[in-house]
């Protein structure tokens, strides 16, 4: 197993849910993390509560400039990255295409697809050039199974899914892993941004379930980053045990 006192950590989205359950796993066992979002207090809330192992950037992972300058400015102990968690995304409604916001779309596509490539090509370089690193993302299982409303998020979502396969292709031999995370459902502030604040619909969406909590997910991203460095775990896919497939819809008449 990898030390994780040797690891520099940079997790985007930070700021909530899995991101921050994840920059808590690493900082806790000894590693370095950058964490980043775009609501600073929180940042700062985990800076108070990590110390010196954790290091706050707000940045929109959406404007690349501004990203790859609050990259460049990351204090000597956090950098180079060793390992790069593309976490920051969203769910931004539940219609049917037809109905759905055009706008909602763009963000999603901005930040879930954008904002990751973004990520990624500020941080892979250097990676590549150390002949160290591991690349992982938050896909899902959207990216996988269909469901009704779905549709641009579960999209980008498969987006990742192929961007990660591809990107075990690109680099191929030169010891950068790249492991895509896909959780099914996890009770965070997904379902609160997904409704647009509207707590009464997020908190139907977990009433009665156990779902997923962000630490069982930062585990996963724990694990495959710490096993050696001769193990690349392509995709890790995990429902909460509470879910399963339903039957093939047929309309009749
Ligand atoms: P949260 O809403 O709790 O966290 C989302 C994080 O993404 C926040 O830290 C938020 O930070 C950040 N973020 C969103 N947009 C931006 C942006 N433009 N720039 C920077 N940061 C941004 O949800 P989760 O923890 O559940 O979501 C994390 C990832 O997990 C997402 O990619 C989501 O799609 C995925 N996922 C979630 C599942 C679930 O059931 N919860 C299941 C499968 C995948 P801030 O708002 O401060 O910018
Ligand atoms: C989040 C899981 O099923 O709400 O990606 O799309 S789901």
């Amino acid at each position: 197993m990898l030390d994780p006192a040797t690891l520099r950590v940079l997790v985007t989205g930070a700021t909530s849910g899995i991101g921050a359950a994840t920059a808590r796993r690493f900082a806790l066992a000894g590693a370095h993390v950058v964490g980043t979002g775009r609501r600073a207090d929180r940042l700062i809330a985990l800076r108070d509560e990590l110390g010196s192992h954790f290091h706050p950037l707000e940045v929109d992972v959406r404007d690349n400039d501004a990203l790859v300058a609050a990259l460049a400015g990351v204090p000597e102990a956090f950098a180079p990255f060793n390992v790069v968690f593309a976490n920051a995304g969203l769910a931004l409604g539940l219609e049917p295409a037809q109905a759905a916001s055009l706008k909602d779309w763009d963000d999603m596509v901005e930040t879930n697809i954008k904002g990751l490539l973004y990520t990624i090509r500020a941080t892979l370089p250097a990676m590549v050039e150390a002949k160290e690193g591991h690349v992982l993302f938050t896909g899902s299982v959207a990216g996988d199974y269909p469901y009704p409303g779905g549709n641009t998020y579960g999209a980008t979502k498969a987006f990742v899914k192929q961007f990660a396969l591809n990107l075990i292709a690109d680099v191929a031999g030169t010891g950068v892993r790249v492991t895509n995370i896909e959780p099914g459902m996890v009770e965070t502030e997904f379902s609160l941004v997904r409704f647009h604040g509207d707590a009464a619909k997020s908190e139907n969406v977990y009433a009665g379930t156990e779902a997923m909590t962000a630490e069982d997910i930062a585990e996963q991203v724990f694990f495959a980053s710490t096993l050696p460095r001769r193990v690349n775990i392509n995709r890790i896919q995990a429902f909460a045990t509470c879910q399963s497939f339903s039957p093939f819809k047929v309309s009749r008449g």
